[in-house]
């Protein structure tokens, strides 16, 4: 896995965390700055880490816990894709229609059209890391983590690595109106993502990916949800190629591959609430959410 972790100067620094929990330091600025050398090398990213471990990255010497972690990388751009899994299409549904299941929709639509439901999501400056705070809108009083797979993108469409994201979202906002998904879906620090990657060539089988979403208020555990990749309707591929249709996207941008947990219907976020989102082999990406101070 890759990480970045503030120095005491609080400057940015790359490291590769292995499965042992030992962490490197890494010569390069960022992630795509290493998937770069290593392609203009001829090597895999992993080789290239492998490498520079042993020509002697220098080891971090203190545990994962007391690193100040970062957004794993800088993704110029975010996008989401939506209504991927049962689940979610279930929960939009009653959005929609009050709770009227019998009701089909666009969102019944979706699910089965060949073209997916993709959308802009946040930009670097509105994503935020691990142990940050997440915020809630002003307007909505029916806000929802959205726990999901991202993809890392670089700009030829390859699937660098995966990392853990959460898609905040106005349940109330999308339900009024569905022109209002922007709305219901971007505001300040509405993203997080990391606390790692987990480069693609490491993973066996990406559709293997355990995810859990566990939601603490005062300190006790409020909403618990499981699920795997294994339920996701689509293929990563054919949601990076929809996203790439005479699209420019640049190296780091992250595809999150829409959410298969969703919290009961009566639940909504509090200021306070803290967010776990733990996904096998990717580790847990843990926000707070706050209300927006104007
Ligand atoms: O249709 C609206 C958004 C869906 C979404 O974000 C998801 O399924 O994860
Ligand atoms: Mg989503």
């Amino acid at each position: 896995r890759v990480i970045r972790f503030a120095d005491e100067t609080s400057l940015p620094v790359l490291a590769a965390l292995t499965d042992d929990n030992r962490i490197y330091a890494l010569p390069q600025r960022d992630l795509m700055e290493l998937v770069r050398e290593a392609e203009e090398l001829g090597v895999s990213p992993l080789a290239l880490i492998e490498k520079e471990i042993a020509e002697g990255a220098a080891p971090v010497g203190v545990p994962l816990e007391s690193l100040t972690l970062l957004t794993p990388l800088d993704a110029p751009e975010v996008w989401a894709a939506g209504v991927t899994y049962e689940r979610s299409r279930d929960a939009r549904n009653y959005e929609a229609t009050g709770g009227k299941l019998d009701v089909a929709t666009f969102y019944d639509k979706v699910y089965d059209a060949e073209r997916p439901e993709i959308f802009f999501k946040s930009t670097a400056a509105r994503t935020v890391g691990p142990g940050q705070d997440v915020c809630l809108r002003s307007d909505s009083s029916w806000q929802i983590p959205e726990p999901e797979l991202g993809l890392v993108i670089g700009r030829n469409g390859n699937i660098v690595g995966y990392t853990a994201g959460n898609d905040m979202s106005c349940r109330d906002i999308e339900g009024e109106n569905p022109l209002y998904l922007p709305q219901a879906k971007m505001w300040r620090r509405s993203c997080s993502i990391g606390p790692a990657v987990r480069l693609a060539e490491t993973v066996a089988d990406p559709y293997r990916f355990q995810i859990a979403c566990r939601i603490y208020r005062n300190g006790e555990l409020a909403v618990e949800g499981t699920a795997s990749t294994g339920q996701l309707k689509r293929r990563f591929d054919e949601l990076v190629s929809f996203l790439r249709r005479d699209n420019d996207i640049f190296d780091g941008t992250v595809l999150l591959t829409g959410t298969c947990i969703v919290p009961p219907n009566d639940f909504t976020l509090q200021d306070g609430d803290r967010i776990e989102i733990e996904i096998s082999d990717i580790g847990v990406l843990s926000n707070t959410a706050r209300k927006l101070v104007p």
